[in-house]
């Protein structure tokens, strides 16, 4: 991408096809000479004001019509690219998008390069790179934790968050660099603690930042959750009532899911993951056999374990072996088959949050819904409240490493060495926090980061 071309760009601003409503989006100093040339207004106008909506005419070089539309000029630099701006709202259809396309390009517009609206975006300061980032990750975010996350991002909270965290680095630098000029004189003790207490600080916002990561992770990816238990406990059922259909085949034969089967659920915003898995037990069956060994293999990868037990039979040796498989990955206990009455359960299973519930009637569902995400929410609280989270691994490799360096220049300090190294290490934490907002970065970390966006965005 030619970072100094200019052109005036169109492109698809939502996907052309079916839609009601398809919006091609022009930005450059050309955009609204090329709407004066191929759209005609109802209602005579001498001038198109500034962000105003107006119905018309899409009419191509013979003055032929080829769509009723709205159409908007915004003048910059109040518009998404801080460029003038126009968008042209004509009908959904795939072949309307592409008359209409065809159209400006003939008269002299360029079609826009995959992210390229949200480039000037940048590159004209609107936005800095991790809002940039953010409008990908609200645009691709799939549950509602994940998108309020996103949202955030797209605010500037990771950028508001980085300046915060510079100007405190820049106060430290500032202290080093007045002595730096006194290479005779030792840092004297209230200089060294005023320095070392700066760096600790945002020591400290880095590691919440770095540790925030894993709960971004699970926003984007989903929590996995994983089902089992011996079989015939009900296991299948239970994915069935969680999903609300008859996603696995049920039947009262013990042994009845061979493979596992993975299907995607939102929990009141919580993305999951669930994952119905061949009951654990020793088989002579060379198919089942494998279904077991794969449902061990699932073990290493949930982040909560459904362990399910028939409540009607009570606990026996092979659901004790299935508690040992889990190791020490977090277990909610459910114990199935309410609507056939309870047995009281041994006390190795005494330990575990426990829900009672029927995959059949539906009893207790609800609470078992809600304590998924209790166990969640519990263990990531900074999804429910208004801190900030990291979910790209690139923010979070900037942040450790980052981390490092202060972690460099602390022992600089603490041994006394030259300033110079300790001033080294603060230059190279400001630049790796610039890299985030993209004052730092190279061209070809960005190219990279617009190249993921699709057209027209
Ligand atoms: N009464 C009653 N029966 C249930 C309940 N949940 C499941 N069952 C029955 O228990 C039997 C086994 O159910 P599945 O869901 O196939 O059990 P599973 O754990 O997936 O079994 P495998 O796939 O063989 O490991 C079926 O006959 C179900 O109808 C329940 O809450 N109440
Ligand atoms: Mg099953």
């Amino acid at each position: 991408m030619d970072y100094a071309d200019r052109a005036t760009i169109a492109g698809p601003a939502t996907v052309f096809g079916q839609g009601g409503i398809g919006i091609i989006r022009v930005s450059g100093e050309g955009a609204l000479p090329l709407l004066r040339r191929i759209f005609q207004t109802q209602r005579p106008t001498s001038a198109f004001t500034s962000h105003r909506l107006y119905y018309g005419r899409i009419v191509d070089e013979s003055g032929d019509a080829v769509d009723e539309a709205m159409a908007v000029y915004m003048r910059a630099p109040y518009t998404y690219t801080r460029e003038d701006v126009v968008e042209l709202h004509c009908h959904g259809g795939a072949v309307v998008g592409r008359r209409v396309l065809d159209l400006l390009m003939a008269q002299g517009a360029r079609l826009a390069l995959p992210g390229e609206f949200t480039l000037r975006a940048f590159l004209n300061g609107r936005i800095d790179l991790s809002q940039a980032e953010g409008v990908m990750e609200v645009i691709g975010a799939q549950s509602l934790l994940g998108q309020k996350i996103a949202l955030r991002h797209l605010q500037g909270r990771l950028r508001d968050t980085c300046t915060a965290l510079r100007e405190r680095l820049c106060d430290a630098l500032a202290l080093v660099e007045a002595w730096i000029d006194f290479p005779e004189e030792d840092l004297d003790p209230a200089t060294q603690e005023a320095i070392g207490g700066l760096i600790i600080q945002v020591h400290a916002q880095l590691q919440g930042l770095i540790d925030s990561f894993r709960t971004g992770r699970v926003l984007r990816e989903g929590v996995g959750v994983l089902i089992l238990g011996r079989p015939n406990v009900g296991k299948s059922s239970l994915l069935n009532a969680l999903l609300g259909s008859s996603r696995a085949i049920v039947t009262e034969l013990p042994g009845t899911t061979r493979d596992t089967i993975e299907e995607q659920l939102d929990l009141a915003g919580l993305r999951v993951r669930l994952i119905d898995t061949a009951g654990l037990r020793q088989s002579a069956d060379l198919v089942e056999q494998e279904g077991v060994r794969r449902s061990r293999d699932k073990i290493a990868e949930a982040d909560l374990i459904l362990l399910v037990i028939d409540g009607h039979q009570g606990a026996v040796a092979e659901d004790l072996a299935v508690l040992e498989a889990c190791g020490d990955k977090p277990v909610l206990l459910v114990i199935n088959k309410q609507d056939l009455g309870a047995r009281a359960l041994p006390e190795a299973f005494s330990g575990l949050s426990r829900i009672y519930l029927s995959a059949r009637t539906g009893e207790g569902m609800p609470l078992l819904r809600d304590g998924i995400r209790q166990v969640f929410l519990a263990r990531e609280p900074q999804a429910d409240q208004e801190s900030l989270v990291v979910t790209e691994a690139r923010h979070h490799d900037c942040f450790t490493r980052c981390l490092d360096a202060l972690h460099r220049a602390l022992g600089t300090l603490q041994k006394k060495e030259s300033l110079e190294f300790l001033a080294f290490e603060l230059h190279a934490a400001l630049d790796i926090l610039g890299e985030i907002t993209g004052e730092t970065a190279p061209e070809d970390i960005i190219q990279r980061i617009f190249s993921k966006f699709c057209i027209g965005k």
